[in-house]
């Protein structure tokens, strides 16, 4: 089971659908479950939806709450019926199952109904995908402070993580630095030198160096989920950690 993560617009739900996509054409049986409430337009047909269960508006207006509230609440609420979701899951006895999460990372990730979620669920193996958008990071400072929310995730959510790329074929000059730096600590601290200088300069690198390793893993995987690209060598890794580490050669 996969549960993709990441920062509002990272691609999440476009790369739930390309990795279900990916598995079905290759003769493998996979699902694509949604667990955001709030979603109005998904660029798939979920085969699990939690938006049969549990609805923004009817939580909104039987709360009395605004958008903010209610969708706190909602993801709060998807916990109380992961069972349901659970059985609806069991009865496609499928393979691979890919969760698209809510919009929001901070309320998946951050809130205990999005711990309590990943640890209750059945599966075989548990696998957390961090989408770090390209267009996002492309600067020391937003870079550094991605990285720090995707160990943030990996902390709060205990299983293994692999931090994803997306966008790769409208941001390759950004995809190309970003993952330079994540290689390359040097790299990283000579464009960082560019914008920070003096003790917080020391700190940033400082903290950058320490949270490498939490924040990527062994490395970061490009990926795009319009054009494919990337996917051979994500899936290769996903099913390397599903199968408790081995090297997988197919
Ligand atoms: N060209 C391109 N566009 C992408 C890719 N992945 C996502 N996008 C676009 O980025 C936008 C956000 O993608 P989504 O998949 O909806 O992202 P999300 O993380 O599910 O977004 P929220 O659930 O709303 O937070 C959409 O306009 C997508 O078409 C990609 O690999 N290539
Ligand atoms: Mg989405």
């Amino acid at each position: 089971m996969t549960f993709v993560t990441g920062t509002a617009g990272s691609g999440k739900s476009l790369l739930t659908n390309a990795l279900k996509n990916w598995y079905v054409n290759r003769g493998e049986d996979a699902i694509a479950v949604n667990l955001d409430p709030g979603v109005v337009d998904l660029p798939y047909e979920p085969d699990v939806d939690i938006r049969e269960k549990i609805q923004l508006q009817d939580v909104m207006e039987d709360y009395g709450l605004g958008p903010n509230g209610a969708l706190i609440l909602a993801a709060d609420l998807t916990a109380t019926k992961i069972g349901e979701v659970q059985d609806e899951i069991d009865s496609y006895k499928a393979e691979n199952v890919i969760v698209d999460t809510p919009g929001q990372t901070e309320l998946f990730a951050f809130r205990e109904s999005g711990e309590f979620i990943v640890r209750e669920t059945k599966a075989d193996s548990k696998l957390l995908l961090f989408l770090l958008d390209p267009l996002l990071a492309n600067t020391p400072s937003n870079f550094l402070s991605l990285a720090l929310l995707s160990a943030s995730v990996g902390l709060r959510l205990n299983v293994p993580k692999i931090t994803v790329l997306t966008k790769r074929d409208i941001a390759r000059d950004g995809v190309k630095r970003i993952s330079e730096w994540s290689r390359d600590t040097k790299l990283f601290e000579d464009a960082l030198a560019g914008t920070k200088d003096g003790e917080q300069y020391s700190l940033y690198s400082e903290l950058f160096r320490s949270i490498r390793r939490l924040s990527f893993g062994a490395d970061l995987y490009p990926v795009s989920s319009t054009t494919q690209e990337g996917m051979i060598a994500l899936i290769g890794e996903m099913t390397r950690i599903a199968r408790g580490g081995e090297e997988f050669t197919d």
